[in-house]
């Protein structure tokens, strides 16, 4: 076994403002998002803590910009797809579990979030991300 020495690294230790990230949450239950609307400021790192408070596996999906459906007949029918084409960040969790998911926020503007589970979204699996424009400087 190799055993590797994590040094801690000291980076920047005069730099004042360093990036505490936007902290999110949210429960899945079976049927819902709580709560089931976010905002957040554009181009920031953001993470969300997702308990799953249901029974079975959930999945918190955050859409392209631009894709919205009505319902989960509007969804590809391969993963691959579903991935490329409509999906900008997810994870799932087990019932019971919980996991966080950190990415950076998108353009300012309004972005669905679902579950992508079969027949989760028409249950109720529905929320709002909303991204607002980051204050610049002077
Ligand atoms: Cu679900």
């Amino acid at each position: 076994m190799t055993a590797l020495a994590v040094l801690p690294l000291v980076i920047g230790a005069c730099d004042d403002g360093d990036a505490a990230s936007t902290i999110l949450e949210v429960t899945t239950t079976d049927f819902q998002f709580s709560p089931n609307s976010w905002t957040v400021p554009a181009g920031e790192e953001i993470s969300i803590e997702i308990t799953n408070d249901g029974s079975v596996l959930h999945e918190w999906v955050l859409m392209q910009p631009g894709m919205n459906i009505d319902s989960e007949s509007d969804l590809p029918d391969t993963e691959e797809e579903l991935l490329a084409d409509f999906v900008y960040v997810e994870d799932e969790v087990e019932a019971g579990a919980e996991k966080t998911l950190t990415f950076t926020a998108p353009d300012a503007g309004t972005y669905q979030v679902i579950c992508a589970i079969e027949s989760h979204f028409d249950a109720g699996m529905e929320g709002t991300l909303t991204v607002v424009a980051a204050e610049l400087g002077s």
